[in-house]
């Protein structure tokens, strides 16, 4: 697998310098941040980019995201000339040697949290859903937007697609997905990009809006609609994991031997209730998902795409954007990467262990 770590470009202040000294890295996550949604990704932009990264001897592996038009996801006459302009925006990243592009295809909120400074025991604090805080905020008052969101909207420009999306059901949503994938696979296939297809974070409908991407059986469905390793998924285990119904180790073997996993998210969540939880440290200990399985699951299907440590707490005094943290998210990759060896030891003594024993 590759170690990558998510990058906000020239505006973060985690610098690529400080990145590079996190051992193992090897990967950049990143977009490119000044391109209004919808429109074409020049190819300018995206090169300088990649030399950017390239220069302080890390890759741009993964581009994360390339947002999806919000006509494209209610699907209005207009989103002809949006995925015009996504496969274009596809084929410009090919043609700078981009391999992996993530995206998702939540209507009009990306992840959110009821909380982004939940304070743990040790101080140290984090992002929270709380079921009842949420259904209590009304985005068309609060001009709901959480900093590390790649887009949010105005008060009015919400009213707008919140009227819009009355009329789209989570049927009429698959529909809208499938008309999208149709248009953008084949162009990934020419261009040999894999897309990656990042779960509805939480995993469950939130302000009336439908949600799809939530489940084994609806991954199932999705990657269905185009049997082809482009079409795949952004396997984050934060998102998924906040359902306990999903049983991450037997969705990532089930997903891993198709070749359907083309980028991991690895975070750990605590569940605290049913459709309440916090984000905690990236080890088992602290969450409700057994990290060290997630790797050994990993392993069995011989992954070797790139993975990211997701959000992590605030700790040490560090302050910036929730859940993009320098510290807690550095802990995060090193420990994966400790897990990854260890498992990668382990499985290697046992099949010489076999092959002695076949002999
Ligand atoms: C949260 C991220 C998401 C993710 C998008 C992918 O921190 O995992 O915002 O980037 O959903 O399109």
């Amino acid at each position: 697998m590759e170690m990558s770590f998510r990058w906000y470009g020239e505006s973060d202040p985690i610098s690529l310098d400080y990145i590079r000294q996190i051992p193992g890295m090897k990967g950049i996550v990143s977009a490119i941040y000044d391109v209004p949604v919808g429109e074409v990704w020049p190819v300018e932009k995206i090169q300088k980019l990649v030399n950017q990264i390239k220069c302080k001897g890390l890759v741009l592996s993964v581009i994360e995201s390339v947002p999806v038009h919000e006509h494209i996801k209610l699907g209005l006459p207009t989103r002809e000339r949006y995925i015009e302009n996504y496969q274009q925006t596809i084929r410009n990243l090919a043609s700078c040697g981009i391999q992996t592009i993530c995206y998702n295809f939540m209507p009009v909120f990306d992840w959110t949290r009821s909380s982004l400074n939940h304070e743990l025991p040790d101080g140290s604090t984090c992002l929270s859903y709380e079921k009842a805080i949420v259904e209590k905020m009304d985005p068309l008052q609060g001009e709901l937007s959480l900093p590390g969101w790649d887009e949010s909207y105005r008060k009015e420009e919400l009213e707008v697609l919140f009227n819009h999306y009355a009329s789209v059901d989570e049927e009429q949503l698959w529909e809208n997905l499938t008309y999208f994938i149709k248009k953008i696979i084949p162009v990934a296939e020419e261009e040999d990009v894999k897309m990656a297809i990042h779960p509805d974070d939480p995993p469950w409908s939130i302000f009336g809006l439908p949600r799809i991407i939530t489940n084994k059986e609806n991954l199932m469905r999705f990657l269905n609609i185009i049997d082809s390793a482009h079409n795949g998924l952004c396997f984050c285990t934060g998102s998924l994991g906040a359902s306990a119904k999903n049983d991450l180790p037997e969705m990532i073997r089930y997903f891993g031997k198709k070749q359907r996993i083309n980028f991991m998210h690895a975070r750990n969540i605590k569940r605290t209730g049913d459709q309440d939880f916090h984000e905690s440290a990236h080890m088992s200990a602290y969450g409700s998902i057994d990290m060290y399985e997630i790797m050994n699951a990993l392993a069995d299907v011989n992954f070797s795409g790139p993975i990211r440590p997701d959000h992590g707490r605030m700790i040490w005094g560090e302050t910036g954007k929730p859940g993009y943290g320098l510290y807690d998210r550095a802990l995060g990759a090193v420990y994966l990467g400790g897990l990854w060896e260890a498992v990668q030891k382990k499985n290697n003594s046992i099949s010489k262990i076999l092959t002695h024993t076949e002999a």
